[in-house]
């Protein structure tokens, strides 16, 4: 790997409980033996993925922190990315040099993207519980990731998705952007993730991958603390 410290910063993005956790364990515990790696968790308010993610073994667990994001998901990754570049950079210090840093949003509704500030590229997780139209939805995640899976794909015979389908449709609203249908039960997909990601380093360490904002999200909704809803809207970060 080059001289500069500076990571390889993987966004993790997807609906709550579509398997973003999972697939960072999973790519830990494929990849620890030929890469250095970190991993930064969002949460709203608990540090509960960083904590399953330590127990899961598959990395030193010092190398696994959390940032809690309040009240909304998108800000912390999107327009004040500040909290999550500091833990970024003080990861990259400790644990000098890195290739890769995984930084996992906060799980939320199909809106949330990366800004191109905080990470490299993108991972938009999907999965077949979540129904097999949600890939024809839309939204910049859908359309602009770098790279979108369609997760937990042994589940697809009991909630009647036909893979096939919701990939192919996954793709036509890409336009050639690769879609990956995933399942930790199937070896094969596992292999195809894994080298993605040492592709996509390779294309980041050399320089010769450029970072793509998947585009504003919509104006949405969440409740605060107090069960507030607050109604908002996210500019562009650039
Ligand atoms: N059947 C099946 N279940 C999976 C797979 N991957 C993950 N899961 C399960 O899906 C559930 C949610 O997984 P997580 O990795 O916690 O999902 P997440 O997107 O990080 O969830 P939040 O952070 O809460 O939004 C867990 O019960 C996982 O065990 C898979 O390939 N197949
Ligand atoms: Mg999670």
């Amino acid at each position: 790997m080059p001289e500069n410290t500076r990571s390889f910063r993987l966004g993790v993005a997807g609906p709550v409980g579509t398997g973003k956790s999972s697939l960072i364990a999973m790519v830990c515990r494929e990849l620890a033996d030929e890469l250095q790696l970190g991993v930064i968790t969002n949460d709203i308010y608990t540090d509960e993925d960083a904590r399953l993610l330590r127990a899961a073994g598959v990395l030193d667990p010092e190398r696994i922190r959390a940032v809690e994001t309040g009240a909304c998901p998108h800000t912390a990754i999107r327009d004040d990315v500040t909290p999550n570049l500091i833990a970024v950079e003080d990861l990259e210090r400790d644990f000098a040099p890195l290739d890769v840093v995984l930084v996992e949003s906060g799980g939320d509704n199909l809106t949330a993207t990366f800004s191109p500030a905080l990470v490299d590229a993108q991972i938009f997780v999907l999965d077949v519980a979540g129904g097999g139209d949600v890939a024809r939805k839309g939204g910049p995640g859908i359309a602009r990731a770098d790279l979108l899976i369609v997760n937990k794909t042994d589940l697809a015979p009991y909630v009647g998705v036909d893979v096939p389908q919701m990939v192919a449709d996954a793709e036509a609203a890409r336009q050639g952007k690769p879609v990956l249908a995933l399942s930790r039960t199937d070896p094969d997909s596992v292999r195809r993730l894994k080298d993605w990601v040492l592709t996509m380093t390779q294309l980041v360490h050399t320089g010769t991958h450029t970072p793509v904002d998947p585009g504003p999200m919509a104006p949405h909704s969440h409740t605060d603390e107090n069960g507030q809803l607050i109604s908002h809207t996210h500019a562009h970060s650039h």
